[in-house]
């Protein structure tokens, strides 16, 4: 026996020494190690020895076996570092199977869409100014979207063309002004809401999708003044484009504010000097504002002879097409990855 297990030894060091790869490696494992390999064999033979015998050679085995384990080993540690660590987790079989070299496959993050950003970052701005964030449903009432607002019945902005209409009492709102007509019947002033969310026109070409996202924005106290609007406005866009940003109020008409104003800011594209962004004028057009009108007030039960206020809109898409220099709204909605991927 003596014989035989130096013999098994010698044949596995020169074996080992021999080994090219992990895989050779495995195969010698078995072949001296395994279930029906040399030395578990040799084990199976100590129980026909004599009773002297029988420990003497078991040591022996024990110490060959050890010895080749440790040969094993020690050689798998020369192969390259993911094959040894493919050998150490007892996955050398998967050698050949898997490429271990190959680097991991990166796991792709969602982000946020490019208008759910400049929406938030719109919202924080006038919750920094102390307003609070009121919501409303988009399937709306002719009411809340356009009687109570001082839109009459003839109104071109309730024409058939621009509103998606449900029925004739039901339509998908077209400003989210009914969330604070809504507000206003429920709550008594001091109101300090904006109201941001979807809105629906029957429009599409460049510059309009039938779907799109507004901010709104509402004061009501005693002695709510023109000049405080223009300082929030102001401030408004100072924060969103920057701080040198000249913003202008010109004069202009909606039936719910008097007197009303279009806000321009200077153009962000050449400030001001004239381009093709601005169309040669150095100005762009960004929000819309006034004084609320006293039959908005009148219309949610508030006195216009004790409480004044001011409003003001503005497009999601149209900030966000300027602030990243986008000049096809329609990119927002087709969901190209690579369009998305760049926020
Ligand atoms: C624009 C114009 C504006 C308002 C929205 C408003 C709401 C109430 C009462 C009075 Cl409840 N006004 N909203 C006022 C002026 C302008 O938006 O060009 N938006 C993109």
């Amino acid at each position: 026996m003596h014989k035989e297990i130096e013999d098994i030894l010698k044949r596995a060091k020169r074996e080992i020494e021999k080994a090219k790869d992990s895989k050779t490696l495995d195969a010698l494992r078995v072949k001296f190690l395994g279930r029906k390999g040399e030395i578990t064999l040799a084990f199976k033979k100590l129980s026909s020895l004599s009773e002297e015998e029988r420990p003497q050679i078991g040591r022996l085995l024990n110490k060959a076996k050890k010895e080749i384990d440790s040969l094993l080993k020690e050689k798998g540690k020369s192969f390259s570092p993911s094959e040894r660590s493919l050998y150490k987790d007892g996955l050398g079989w998967l050698k050949g199977v898997v490429d271990p070299s190959l680097p991991g496959r990166r796991k792709i993050i969602g982000k946020l869409h490019p208008i759910t950003k400049v929406m938030g970052e719109i919202c924080s701005v006038f919750q920094s100014m102390g307003f609070s964030i009121a919501q409303g449903p988009e399937v709306e009432e002719d009411f809340y979207n356009f009687e109570a607002l001082n839109i009459p019945p003839n109104h071109p902005a309730r024409d058939m063309q621009d509103t998606f209409y449900i029925d004739d009492k039901i339509l998908l709102r077209t400003h989210t002004s009914p969330i604070q007509i809504r507000t206003m019947k429920a709550q008594k002033p001091p109101i300090r809401i904006i109201a941001p969310g979807k809105v629906y026109r029957c429009d599409s070409d460049v510059t309009h999708t039938p779907m799109f996202h507004q901010v709104e924005g509402l004061m009501v106290d005693k002695n709510v003044s023109f000049s405080q609007l223009k300082g929030t406005l102001t401030q408004f866009v100072h924060k969103i484009f920057d701080a040198q940003t000249k913003v202008r109020f010109r004069p202009s008409y909606f039936p719910f504010t008097e007197p009303s104003a279009e806000v321009d800011i200077q153009c962000v594209n050449c400030r001001g000097k004239g381009c093709r962004v601005c169309s040669y004028t150095g100005w762009l057009e960004v929000l819309g504002a006034g004084m609320v009108h006293p039959a908005v007030f009148r219309n949610v039960g508030y006195d216009p002879e004790e409480v004044t206020g001011f409003a003001f809109g503005l497009g999601v898409e149209r900030i966000a097409m300027l602030k990243y220099s986008i000049d096809d709204i329609r990119l927002f909605y087709d969901n190209d990855i690579r369009f998305l991927d760049q926020f």
